[in-house]
């Protein structure tokens, strides 16, 4: 790990002395450091930095919960104890959690229980002139190309995240050329382009593209430049963060803090930072939550507004950009804890995991209104989503489920299907629990991944719905490498191709990772893209700058 790296988790992970404990679990000053590390890399994400909970369970010494209803629960990880802790993160549970043997040696797994049942320690905060101070900018202004410096077809270009080295690749999506690596942020998380908007739409929707690192590094990549210049400027907001938006003019990229709990509003032109607001409050239960991260952020198609996740507050945040001073916030109450979504194909409804509680919520991005609330399987997790036309049921949209092999689909058309609209249509068994679905309105058929799956075999393959039947048609064993896992889905422009990522989950620094491309017709394979670093998601330009879903 780079030195600027370890600064920036050292930063992120706070400075707060070995906490003392009188009797209990201990570690050395240097074990609890490695630890400290370690968590963040591995296991914030889904547990907290304070270790409260949300995707993952909560992982607090001890922990007393009072539910609406006034019911009072008690647990902790000291009630767990050493023993069980280690059995559990080294093989994982039943309940979607990772096995982690093969990730972390035997002495970090003995260390991490020891850590997770001492008081975490509290990461600092961010202020708005501590990120001024971090602007970085690699091409000016003026030296912006007036037309594309290369004879390329940009709009079939691909954003592949290249998730252990900190970079993105860019791949010509007509020739299959990996045209540069570019340097941003650790283990950029999501990528988005400036968008079609139909109020006020930026000039050359899908140009620019804005990363967001899990270190809260954004970074602006302009596709008309040379391959070597295509990296513009940079951020941070925050120490740990997930996802970024680009307001519908173009004027304002928004971008989302795990740690700070916080969302900054950024000039997208300069990427000097404007404003930064607080996420912390009270739930839909009403307690208040310190940790109140910020998951998905999108901006919505019709109307001058994102949409922030606000994860553990169970709330939709839908937040005016068109005056910054006097900043409108209509906030929504919806339901734990908030984390990936996407839009029907009209643009009017936001449908987003609640994964916590087992449901898709609805958002009216019109009204600005809760719409509806689904019942789907355990721990929904959409990705990018896919919506389609069902032969019974009309327009439907889909979810995979990190709980579960199961492809849950919904009717999603209001106003011409008002009597299917937001009810389960059908369920689709797979072969194990998944992260991404994805289509196009192109193709006859619905991917699904697996990559939650804790057998290797299953975890490998993807399997292909057909949308006339509702059935599987085919699985695809993408690799029989150990250590590899295939994930996430990108249709190529005109939804002729489909991309699938190998990523190599143990040697997760080196080229050895792969793109394969299936023709989405036949669903053959029609070659593999070599020497990726751990490519994960992948952005098409066309499609994702124009809401193709
Ligand atoms: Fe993701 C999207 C958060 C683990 C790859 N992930 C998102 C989004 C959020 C999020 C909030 C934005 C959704 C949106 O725009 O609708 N992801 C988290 C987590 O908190 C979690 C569970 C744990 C963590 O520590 O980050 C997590 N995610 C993962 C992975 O393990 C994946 C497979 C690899 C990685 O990078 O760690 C992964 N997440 C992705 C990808 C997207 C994503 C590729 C964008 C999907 C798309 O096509 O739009």
């Amino acid at each position: 790990m780079s030195r600027s790296l370890t600064t920036a988790f050292a930063l992120l992970l706070g400075t707060s002395a070995l906490p003392a404990f009188a009797e209990g679990p201990t570690l050395s000053e240097e074990a609890f450091e490695a630890s400290k590390q370690l968590y963040f890399e591995q296991c914030a994400g889904c547990h907290g930095v304070l270790r409260k909970g949300a995707t993952g369970k909560n992982l607090e010494p001890t922990w007393k919960k009072t539910a609406k209803d006034g019911t009072v629960t008690e647990g902790g990880t000291l009630k767990l104890g050493q023993e069980r802790l280690e059995k559990i993160i080294a093989y994982g549970t039943e309940g979607g959690m990772n096995n982690f043997s093969d990730i972390m040696t035997e002495d970090q797994i003995r260390d991490m229980a020891t850590y997770i049942q001492m008081d975490p320690p509290k990461p600092p905060e961010m202020s708005l002139a501590q990120m001024k101070e971090t602007r970085k900018i690699y091409v000016e202004e003026a030296d912006y190309p007036t037309a594309p410096l290369h004879g390329r077809n940009w709009e079939n270009f691909f954003v592949v995240i290249e998730r252990d080295v900190g970079k993105v690749a860019i791949i010509d999506g007509d020739t299959k050329e990996v045209l540069t690596h570019i340097p941003t942020g650790y283990a950029v998380h999501v990528i988005k382009a400036s968008e079609h908007h139909s109020i006020s739409e930026p000039e050359n929707p899908g140009r620019f593209w804005y990363t967001m690192g899990r270190d809260g590094k954004m970074t602006k990549i302009d596709l008309w430049q040379t391959p070597d210049k295509m990296l513009v400027s940079e951020v941070k907001v925050a120490y740990d963060a997930r996802d970024v938006a680009i307001s519908g003019d173009g004027k304002y990229v928004i971008g989302g803090g795990y740690w700070p709990p916080h969302f900054a509003i950024v000039d997208a032109q300069t990427m000097e930072p404007l404003k930064v607001v607080s996420t912390r409050g009270v739930n839909v239960d009403g307690n208040y939550v310190e940790e109140a991260r910020v998951a998905a952020i999108y901006t919505t198609p019709h109307e001058p507004t994102w949409l922030v996740a606000v994860k553990e507050l169970g709330q939709i945040w839908q937040v005016d950009y068109s005056d910054l001073d006097n900043l409108r916030i209509d906030k929504i109450n919806t339901a734990k804890f908030l984390h990936d979504g996407f839009f029907d194909p009209t643009g009017r409804y936001f449908q987003i995991a609640a994964n916590a509680s087992n449901k898709m919520v609805v958002v009216d991005s019109k009204e600005r209104k809760l719409e509806a609330l689904i019942d789907v399987a355990a721990l929904p997790h959409p990705g990018p989503g896919a919506n389609w036309n069902d032969p019974n049921c009309g327009p439907v949209a889909g979810t995979t489920h990190l709980g579960v092999g199961t492809v849950t689909v919904w009717g999603n058309d209001p106003e011409g299907h008002a009597d299917n609209a937001w009810k389960v249509c059908y369920e689709v068994e797979t072969d194990g629990p998944g992260l991404f679905v994805r289509t196009h309105p192109n193709s006859k058929y619905v991917w699904a991944d697996q990559t939650k799956h804790p057998d290797p075999e299953v975890q490998q393959s993807v399997q292909v719905i057909d949308k006339e039947t509702g059935k599987i048609v085919k699985t695809i064993q993408i690799t029989e490498e150990e250590g590899n896992a295939a994930v996430h889905f990108e249709f190529n422009k005109d939804g002729t191709e489909v991309w699938v990522s190998k990523w190599n989950l143990k040697d997760s620094k080196a080229p050895n990772g792969q793109i394969v491309i299936f023709d989405a017709e036949t669903l053959e394979e029609k070659g593999r893209i070599d020497g990726l670093y751990a490519p994960t998601g992948k952005f098409n330009v066309y499609n994702r700058s124009n809401h193709v879903t």
